[in-house]
């Protein structure tokens, strides 16, 4: 049966809406995994009533600030995949994911192709019966000879024959599987690895003309317990060219970025993060450390859960690079040798108990006119009531100058939508456009008492950030 999560047939509503067009069955099945398909009869109330047990059956809650991220719904992770319909707009994935019990838990989720002109669903890629977590993680490795567009890689980190995690790859245009890297096998992990729990393009690492992939595994025990592991497999023969493991406790690969630039030398770097040890490394294509950046030495905690290369702030004529740390400041850093630039915390609210910033930070370029790149992040303020956590997701662009709000939005009218968790950044037909944001709403997973907020995305105009909704309407 056709796992249809995020949207029904051939439109793209998403779950909560999806039974006003009276055209899903949900199944929840006895180990507290659920399936929706196609199916007319199907009344809004029951499905609501199924969601809202599934999702309190299947969802743990691991307690604020866990390195283990995500909630269920539309919208885990976003990708660009280029024009694949040519009709003049980029067109994107969107994956939906739900956090398995346990080890045992069925796959869940589910990746679908959507045209970004007309909304449409254009394919849909389902797990198959191992690939537990899947669409976790998302990135398209661009093809360079221009045939195709090249290969979506699919994280399912808690997959594989021992839950140890596999990597789907499909090709783009017909989501058709071409191949799949797995834990042990592929990348030598040892224990829960969660190989695949992050990805990124390497560029072409080896320099034999094909894009290759990087592959994050924070958990895995090679080099003591979540030591982590990150490594760059071959793009046109999965090979692995370079693997690099951290030391007990790091979770080396929490985040992973292939930068788009060099720095200094022609070479294009990678960028990973170790959020148990709290540091980033910068390494060379040949495999050489760059250098490590560290928080400051009073708060570590969780620095390096995302990393991004944005643009050049500083003005060396080097792209700089901004580092996350789940609910603390964002520290933006000089990309070409590391010293601290700034840190900005998350804009205070007097209307909340608590404001932080998501681990979602793109580069968006110049939006307020002064030359300086800006870049997007994820905002997240929390309310804390008795017996009642709500959370109000939103998004900001920052100045890349000083790290000020150029401007935000939050969702005051829909508390616990998760709005901010993933951000992309789709570049503008021009020049002189500076774009569009795509950001997800997943759902909050720290909400209390626990609800069945199921996922959405919206499409965000650059500087004005007014929103869309990438579904069909309701
Ligand atoms: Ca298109
Ligand atoms: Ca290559
Ligand atoms: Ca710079
Ligand atoms: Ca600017």
């Amino acid at each position: 049966m056709d796992v249809v999560l995020g949207h029904a047939g051939a439109s793209s509503v998403t779950l909560t809406r999806a039974g006003s067009e009276g055209m899903v069955r949900t199944t929840l099945r006895s180990d507290g995994s659920w399936q929706v398909a196609g199916n007319p009869a199907m009344h809004v109330s029951h499905l609501c009533l199924v969601l809202i047990a599934a999702i309190a059956c299947v969802t743990p809650n691991p307690g604020r600030g866990s390195p283990v991220k995500g909630v269920e719904g539309f919208g885990q992770a976003l990708a660009v995949a280029g024009d694949v319909d040519r009709d003049g707009e980029p067109d994107l994935f969107v994956s939906t994911t739900k956090r398995p019990v346990d080890g045992n838990a069925a796959p869940q989720g589910a990746v679908s192709l959507i045209s970004g002109r007309s909304r449409r669903v254009m394919h849909q890629i389902d797990p198959d019966a191992t690939s537990r977590g899947f669409g976790w993680s998302m990135v398209v490795v661009p093809s360079t000879d221009g045939r195709s567009h090249g290969v979506l890689s699919i994280g399912a980190p808690f997959g594989g024959a021992h839950g140890s995690g596999v990597v789907v790859l499909a090709a783009v245009d017909s989501g058709a599987e071409v191949g799949r890297l797995e834990a042990e096998r592929d990348g030598h992990c040892l224990g829960h690895a969660q190989f695949g729990m992050t990805l990124a393009s390497a560029g072409d690492w080896n320099g034999d003309g094909v894009n290759d992939l990087v592959v994050g595994a924070p958990a895995d025990d090679q080099d003591g317990d979540a030591s982590g592991s990150v490594c760059v497999f071959s793009g046109s023969d999965r090979t692995l060219l370079w693997r690099k493991t951290g030391t007990s406790g790091d979770r080396l690969g929490s985040s992973v970025f292939g930068c788009a630039t060099a720095a200094g030398n022609g070479a294009r770097d990678l960028l990973v993060g170790a959020e148990g040890g709290g540091y980033v490394v910068r390494f060379t294509r040949d495999g050489r450390e760059r250098y490590a950046l560290r928080a400051e030495a009073d708060d570590p905690r969780l620095f390096g859960s995302s990393v991004c290369e944005i643009g050049d702030v500083d003005g060396d004529g080097v792209r700089d690079v901004a580092c996350g740390s789940s609910f603390g400041p964002i520290r933006l850093y000089s990309g070409r040798q590391g010293n601290h630039l700034y840190s900005v915390a998350a804009p205070y609210d007097e209307r909340y108990s608590v404001a932080d910033f998501t681990d979602a930070i793109v580069d968006v370029g110049d939006c307020d006119g002064d030359q300086i790149p800006d870049l997007a992040v994820g905002l997240q303020y929390g309310q804390f009531l008795i017996r009642e956590h709500r959370y109000f997701g939103g998004v900001a662009l920052l100045s890349g100058k000083d790290g000020a709000v150029v401007r935000s939005i939050v969702e005051r009218d829909r508390p616990n939508s998760g709005l901010g968790y993933a951000i992309i950044h789709v570049d503008g037909t021009s020049s002189a456009s500076p774009g569009m944001l795509v950001i997800s709403a997943p759902g909050e997973e720290y909400a209390q008492p626990r609800q069945a907020v199921v996922g959405s995305v919206v499409t965000a105009s650059l500087p004005a950030l007014r929103t869309r909704a990438l579904e069909a309407a309701r």
